[in-house]
């Protein structure tokens, strides 16, 4: 079988030195204040990659203090708009010339399809930071007609240091997501790093300083939540946090933020999205738009498709192709062509998705192909359909994070519109229909922050993404990624001379 071919090879080593693994605080990389390192695992294995310098609030407290000096006494947020453009333009094409080295450790940290970080992510990187150097020195306030003799004038400021904390599943995305507004808006930076997956962003933070990044700017601190994330969460001189984790960890964050300084915070949290097919669609491409929609990135996508909804009448043929189309799967060493599945991130996560597995069989679900660990080592999971899923099972409610397709039979629009928003998250939704109407509708009455209609995962620089509900608050991405990292400054001026 698959399985036992995966198993007689050993996985590929690839080529790539890792370099940095130590905090870079200050244009600088330091060891941790307490001098503490922690592993980082190659998921295929679970063998160590490297030791990582493990910050905590001490290192916190020195990447806040850097970032505070170069936000107050510059130069970043005091070069103009266009040299700091110039800066995240030629991180950009650094990127591009970097792309193999940083997809490489991206898939030897994470498991992600080696194809998926060097033709997809890493361009993207690259991508996201060219589309905020395009913003940077077009970010202005406004002239207000207000009553009365006054001349009254915004300015968009940055709001400061910003603490980031971001997770494992699209390290070097989440790292642009973050990274590339705050700077292009002229703010400093505390990155806290997934303790799953810290060495590509401490690539990258390299190459941003080789492009011209004063030090300071940018900070990364590789550690754990509780300790270094926490830390930054609560810290009383960091004027904005972004999080990017789960809906527990988000809540944490809030309080911390209001525990302590009130700084403002935006949460891009967990989802359980709905897959609508409508009972018009063409089965065999909403398979295949359904399977991208869960399956991809190891099902590890906050925005995953993760509740199938299927109209009745095309119901039983979708649950023939769709399990059909799980078992042809290929799943392997991600850094073997022609693969589409790695293993999951970590044993937790791997833990995690067995324990919905064995919910789902106990809860009375159908297992159609798939349900166990996919051969001996490492954290591969076997590409799993349930269908005769029903709304109250644990499988339908909860994230699973993991290659774990459940689907649902529905009759009716207005059926299928209330269970699709019976849930307490709200991130995303797909919509497969050729009926414009059936199409509107959806859209309109879906309670979610992304609608995809015959599509699923856009996810161009200027597409705003965010969540309804307990999905998360604020936007990121595009014009809308740019609020979070601005404060307005209403400025009032009397005229002197009113009739002019
Ligand atoms: O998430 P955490 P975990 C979901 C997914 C997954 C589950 C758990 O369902 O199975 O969350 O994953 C930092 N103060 N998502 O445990 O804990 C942590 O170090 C401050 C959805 O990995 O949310 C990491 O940097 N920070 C998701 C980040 O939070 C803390 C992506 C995310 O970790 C902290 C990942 C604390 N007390 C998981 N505790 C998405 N929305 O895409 C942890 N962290």
């Amino acid at each position: 079988t698959a399985a036992a071919a995966a198993d007689a090879e050993d996985p590929i080593i690839p080529s790539v030195k890792v370099d940095y693994t130590k905090l870079l605080i200050n244009g600088q990389f330091v060891d941790a204040a307490s001098e503490k390192t922690f592993p980082t695992l190659d998921p295929r294995t679970g063998d160590v990659i490297a030791h990582v310098a493990e910050g905590d609030a001490e290192d916190v407290n020195r990447a806040v203090a850097a970032a505070r000096k170069a936000f107050d006494e510059g130069p970043w947020p005091k070069m103009t708009a266009y040299e700091r453009s110039r800066v995240l333009f030629r991180f950009a094409d650094l990127i591009e010339k970097h792309n193999d080295d940083l997809a490489a450790l991206e898939t030897w940290d994470n498991g992600k399809p080696f194809e998926q970080s060097a033709k997809i992510e890493i361009p993207m990187l690259a991508r996201f930071f060219r589309y905020y150097a395009g913003y940077a020195d077009k970010i202005h306030g406004l002239t207000v007609p207000a009553d009365g003799q006054y001349h009254v004038q915004t300015l968009h400021e940055p709001i400061g240091v910003a603490g980031q904390i971001i997770p494992w599943n699209f390290p070097l995305l989440m790292f642009a997501w973050k990274v590339a507004p705050a700077l292009a808006c002229g703010n400093t930076i505390v990155l806290k790093t997934a303790e799953q997956t810290p060495l590509s962003a401490l690539y990258a933070a390299q190459l941003l300083h080789e492009a011209g990044l004063p030090p300071g700017a940018l900070n990364v601190v590789s550690g754990f939540g509780p300790t270094a994330g926490a830390a930054v969460a609560s810290h009383m001189d960091i004027d904005k946090v972004a999080f990017t984790g789960s809906t527990a960890t988000g809540k944490i964050v809030l309080e911390l933020a209001a525990k302590s300084n009130l700084k403002t915070v935006t949460l891009e949290l967990g989802g359980k999205s709905p897959f609508i097919v409508c009972e018009d669609a063409d089965v065999d491409k909403a398979v295949e738009l359904a399977h991208f929609a869960l399956f991809f990135n190891q099902g590890q996508c906050c925005c995953a498709g993760s509740r199938t909804f299927v109209h009745e009448r095309v119901y039983d043929e979708f649950v023939e192709k769709a399990k059909a189309r799980a078992a042809r799967r290929v799943v392997g060493d991600p850094f073997k062509g022609g693969i589409e599945q790695g293993p999951q991130i970590d044993s937790d996560q791997f833990e995690k998705i067995l324990k919905y597995i064995d919910y789902g069989i106990k809860g009375g679900a159908t297992l159609e192909t798939g349900g166990e660990r996919f051969g001996s080592k490492g954290y591969y999971i076997q590409p799993t359909v349930f269908s005769n899923v029903k709304d109250d099972m644990r499988i339908a409610k909860d994230e699973i994070f993991g290659p774990v397709q459940t689907v649902l039979k529905y009759k009716e629009l207005d059926e299928v519109i209330k269970r699709a928003n019976n849930s307490r998250y709200g991130l995303a939704a797909g919509v497969f229909t050729q009926n414009i109407d059936t199409a509107n509708t959806l859209t309109r009455a879906l309670r979610v922050g992304s609608v995809w209609i015959n599509c699923f995962d856009v996810f161009d620089a200027s597409i705003p993404f965010g969540g309804y509900k307990m999905s998360g608050n604020g936007r990121e991405k595009g014009i809308y990624g740019l609020k979070n990292y601005l404060q307005v400054k209403a400025v009032v001026t009397p005229l002197k001379n009113p009739a002019w």
